[in-house]
């Protein structure tokens, strides 16, 4: 069955691989599923059309047969578990991956995104200046338990899995941050999931549509 997922027409980021395609791409890319991509603008993205795929009027979504999905999060669980490669066999250690899954979207992805948001969307108010080390301070907290938990293991439990997939995709938007510089095994757990050829297949992809 043809999958199909919807990615911007023009990613803001330019091709950085920073828009959340990235990683159902990749998670599709580690399975070997062909897909077909649906380039949307951000007028198409709040048109009828689309909404009725994502109610938030978002990317990405995700179309198989009859099926349609949103959210990343469940978008890669629904590939991890109905295809090999992203969740080991062992019931105990699926659910671990699992519960690195929901870590990295539920506990390390906010404050990386409230710093995106304190920079970006927010940058000009008079607030920032302060909020900002707040901010920082919440993500290196993260950071440094993290780092105490993946050691200088590769992966964070055992063989590579969705949990890492999500994790590292959650922090490689602070590759630019200077963040990860104080987090050597983190910052080598994140190269590590970016030099997988999955991931550089995604990532092309995405960059051959987005990349001035
Ligand atoms: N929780 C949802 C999920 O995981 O699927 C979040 C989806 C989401 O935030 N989608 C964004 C979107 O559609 C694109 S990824 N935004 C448009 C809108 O809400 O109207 C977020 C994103 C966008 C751009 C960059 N960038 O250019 O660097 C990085 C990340």
């Amino acid at each position: 069955m043809t999958i199909t997922i919807t990615a911007f027409a023009r990613s803001p980021d330019g091709g950085k691989g920073l828009a959340r395609d990235t990683r159902v791409r990749w998670a599709l890319e580690e399975a070997g599923l062909p897909y077909e991509v649906r380039l949307l603008s951000f007028a198409a993205m709040k048109e009828p059309a689309h909404l009725a795929r994502h109610p938030f009027g978002q990317i990405p979504t995700y179309e198989e047969g009859d099926l349609v999905l949103f959210e990343t999060g469940a978008i890669v669980f629904h590939i991890a578990a109905h295809h090999a490669g992203l969740l080991p066999d062992d019931r105990d250690a699926r659910a671990r991956a699992i519960t690195w899954m929901f870590a990295a979207l539920n506990t390390v992805e906010p404050p990386i995104l409230e710093l995106q948001t304190a920079r970006i969307a927010e940058g000009d108010r008079p607030w920032t200046r302060e909020r900002l080390p707040l901010i920082e301070e919440r993500i290196r907290a993260r950071l440094a338990q993290l780092a105490a938990r993946l050691g200088d293991a590769a992966w964070l439990d055992g063989a590579f899995s969705a949990g890492d997939l999500m994790m590292v995709e959650v922090l490689k938007r602070l590759k630019m941050s200077g963040l990860l510089d104080d987090y050597p095994n983190i910052a080598a757990y994140v190269a590590r999931g970016e030099a997988r050829p999955a991931y550089q297949r995604a990532f092309a992809a995405q960059r051959a549509i987005n990349a001035p």
